[in-house]
């Protein structure tokens, strides 16, 4: 992957709690998931095991983030987890994504020690303007764009238009919008300035995953 703008093209976020409907076990049922999603074309993945149904046990998500590390590493997609530096690190992962209310940018960046790229979840312009000059962040995430099932207390909806604000003013960091998003609108949320797409319930409650990937890509 040549760089993270093209890396957030096409953006799969899931954990175990997003592929429940299907069958197997938690982590099978995740990892068949990614490996079809990666077969397809994603360019980027985040292990985000968060909210109703998801697994606690920390030596099973280690081992479950262990087998989405080598997938992507097969595939040669980003993998990143959510939340938790200490395992990324453990992991080797490529990223962490972190959200406002985690813990400052400075703070990550140090647990980091330039191991990880990190990206930061948004809600507002204000958010926005406080990341624009913030070297130490490989993107931004925008969102929640439409409202989403996926996502326990969602912030409020800022839909496609705060996409096209925020390129207004001048930001050019990498972006990359979230929330509710589908492949009717990904041309749109990309065409408004978005360099990709995030979404979690598009592909993991597709019925037919690859087909879902491919409407995704555009
Ligand atoms: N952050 C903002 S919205 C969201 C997250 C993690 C959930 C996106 O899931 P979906 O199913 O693509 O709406
Ligand atoms: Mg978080």
């Amino acid at each position: 992957m040549a760089n993270i703008r093209q890396a957030l093209h096409l953006y799969l976020v899931a954990g175990t709690q997003d592929c429940n409907h299907l069958n197997g076990t938690p982590e099978r049922n995740l990892l068949g998931v990614l490996e079809q999603a990666l077969q397809h074309g994603i360019t980027c993945y985040q292990l985000r095991e968060k909210g109703k149904g998801s697994l606690h046990d920390r030596q099973h998500i280690l081992r479950l983030a262990e087998a989405c590390r080598d997938l992507c590493r097969q595939y040669h997609v980003p993998f990143f987890i959510d939340d938790d530096i200490q395992m990324a690190l453990a992991v080797g992962a490529d990223g962490v994504h972190i959200g406002q209310s985690d813990m400052p940018v400075a703070e990550a960046a140090e647990l980091c020690g330039g191991k990880l790229m990190i990206g930061l979840s948004h809600n507002t312009l204000a958010e926005i303007e406080a990341s624009r000059h913030n070297a130490a962040l490989a993107y931004c995430a925008i969102g929640p764009i439409f409202a989403t099932q996926s996502k326990e207390k969602p912030n409020p909806t800022v839909g496609i238009e705060r996409i096209r604000e925020i390129r207004r003013s001048g930001f050019e960091r990498p972006l990359v919008a979230i929330g509710g998003i589908t492949a009717e609108t990904a041309a749109e949320i990309r065409q408004a300035g978005a360099d990709g797409i995030a979404v979690i319930s598009a592909i993991t409650r597709a019925e037919d995953v690859g087909k879902a990937v491919q409407a995704l890509l555009g």
